[in-house]
């Protein structure tokens, strides 16, 4: 008999099988980039008939811009730095009472460069490159 070239057959077969997996390479995280937020617009404030007092705020994190006043059909230009994949929230200040009107959150995304935030009755974008 000659079990050993059949035992030498499938060891080879188990290597060729193995070889795939050991090609994927582990790469690298890359930081996400950073980019800029160039314009807010409201279009109809979340306070009626007043105007806001908008600011952006990374979720989990820091305020980035505001509280600015905005009436229907401002715009302003905040330039502040976020990041790809950070999702940030729009708001409106209430005062110290704490109870502060959300209107939208965002999650920053590359080749994205305009967002529309919509909620609580009220309507903004964000510009963003
Ligand atoms: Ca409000
Ligand atoms: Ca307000």
């Amino acid at each position: 008999m000659r079990s050993t070239t059949r035992v030498g057959l499938a060891a080879s077969a188990a290597l060729v099988c193995l070889a795939p997996g050991a090609a994927v390479a582990a790469t690298e995280a890359e930081s996400p980039a950073a980019r800029t937020i160039t314009k807010i617009t409201c279009f109809n404030t979340q306070d009626w008939p007043a105007a806001d007092e908008t600011f952006i705020r990374v979720t989990g994190g820091a305020n980035l811009w505001g509280p600015e006043h905005m009436p229907d059909n401002v715009s302003k230009h905040p330039h502040v730095t976020v990041h790809d994949g950070t999702t940030i929230g729009i708001w409106d200040d209430d005062g110290p009472g704490g109870l502060d009107d959300l209107i939208g959150r965002v999650k920053v995304k590359p080749g994205k460069n305009s967002y529309d935030i919509q909620g609580n009755g009220a309507s903004y974008a964000l510009y963003i490159r």
